[in-house]
């Protein structure tokens, strides 16, 4: 706009106009093809020649269902005032693309071929975002939203009510320990979590914590954990045997929660599982969290968890969050599973990098704004 000589000078052009006399593109736009090319004739005389024509859905007003002819032609222009008047500034090219992502929205509301397509860039296999599409679409269909920012609720509302969340267990049996053991892949963060955990249960709910670990596969695996034990003033057992877990179970007998850690098992790993399972038969944990990465793709997250089916988890617990650039994987293995979610690790440090899972949280890191930032 500053390019121009202001409208009060209307009809005489600053010599120093960099415009003036010379020919210039400008973009004009119409309700119809006649109204927007009476303006480019009154602006830029009759030898103006028309370089694009296109007829647009609601830009650049913005408006749900407007329609505009939108041409962009070169010329003379026979005044500042005309230009100002009749032509429209284009907008930045930052502008444009949030304008275009917005508009494909509005444009494309109710098109299931562009709701898939987000879905697949969130990470959402193809399979769950057909499900997810044929779930909405009568909803959407019925209440037609009149907005971008309404339509992403209505989406964000709708996925938050399919996603399970189960708060954590503050009541616990007397005379024997409840049990919550994490299983999972290598690396998850399984032993983390469960020093967060373990902070959180005896610094701000006020139980008797007591901590045992089945990891003995790898040399000094144990002494993470005792680590932790030993910062938390707590009382800690290594099993590595089936036949220990009574006696250990016994001397936890007065702890209201005793939280057990396992050794990662890749998934490819039958045997280990196998192993694994025998010690849950055993254990009978009121709580079996499968802990993987939000980093993972789907692929990844579904395989670990037919792998570790035969364990029988029935909690999610998503890690890494803070690292995750695309969380549709992980929302797909929770709708799909049921499992539910109780806990969410959003980075490294301990106790503090630990969330209690929250059904609009997880849905917001699909179809949330600042997507992932917990
Ligand atoms: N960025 C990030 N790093 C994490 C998170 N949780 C754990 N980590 C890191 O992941 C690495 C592995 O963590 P561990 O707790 O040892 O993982 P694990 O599942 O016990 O590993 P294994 O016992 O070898 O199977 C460590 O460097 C942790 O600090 C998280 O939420 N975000
Ligand atoms: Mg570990």
């Amino acid at each position: 706009m500053s390019k121009f000589p202001s409208p009060q000078n209307p009809l005489s052009p600053q010599p120093q106009d960099p415009n003036a006399n010379q020919e210039i593109v400008l973009t004009f736009v119409g309700k119809s093809t006649p109204e927007a090319l009476q303006k480019v004739k009154e602006t830029l005389g009759p030898n103006a020649y028309i370089i694009s024509s296109r007829y647009i859905k609601g830009w650049p007003f913005g408006l749900r269902g407007k329609s505009c002819v939108e041409i962009k032609a070169k010329g003379r222009p026979k005044s500042p005032h005309l230009i100002q008047k009749n032509s429209i500034l284009l907008p930045s090219p930052e502008e444009e693309n949030l304008k275009n992502k917005i508009l494909e929205w509005i444009k494309e509301e109710n098109n299931p071929h562009y709701l898939y397509q987000l879905l697949l860039r969130k990470g959402f296999p193809p399979h769950i975002a057909t499900k997810f599409i044929q779930d909405i679409l009568p909803y959407l269909e019925n209440q037609p939203p009149k907005s971008f920012s309404e339509q992403n609720l209505t989406l964000k509302k709708y996925l938050s009510q399919l996603i399970p969340t189960t708060p954590p267990a503050l009541q616990f049996p007397p005379n024997s320990p409840y049990l919550c053991i994490l299983i999972g892949p290598t690396g998850v963060g399984k032993t983390t979590t469960i020093a967060k955990l373990a902070a959180r249960y005896k610094f701000d709910y006020n139980k008797t914590i007591g901590l045992l670990t089945l990891d003995t596969y790898r040399i000094a695996a144990p002494e993470q954990l005792q680590e932790y034990a030993k910062i938390l003033q707590s009382d800690f057992q290594i099993v590595q045997k089936i036949e220990q877990i009574p006696s250990a179970l016994k001397a936890f007998s007065q702890k209201d929660i005793v939280f057990i850690d396992t050794a990662g098992c890749s998934q490819k790993d039958i045997e280990k599982i196998q192993t694994l399972k025998n010690f849950l038969l055993s254990l009978k944990p009121h709580e079996i969290h499968l802990v993987l990465s939000a980093t993972s793709h789907y692929k990844h997250l579904r395989n670990s968890w037919e792998k570790f089916y035969p364990c029988s988890p029935n909690r999610l617990l998503f890690t890494k969050l803070d690292e995750a650039v695309s969380f549709g994987g992980s929302i797909a293995l929770i709708l799909e599973s049921q499992l539910p979610v109780c806990y969410l690790s959003n980075g490294q440090e301990v106790p503090s990098n630990l969330r209690l899972a929250k059904p609009e949280e997880l849905a917001a890191l699909v179809f949330g704004i600042g997507n992932g930032r917990f």
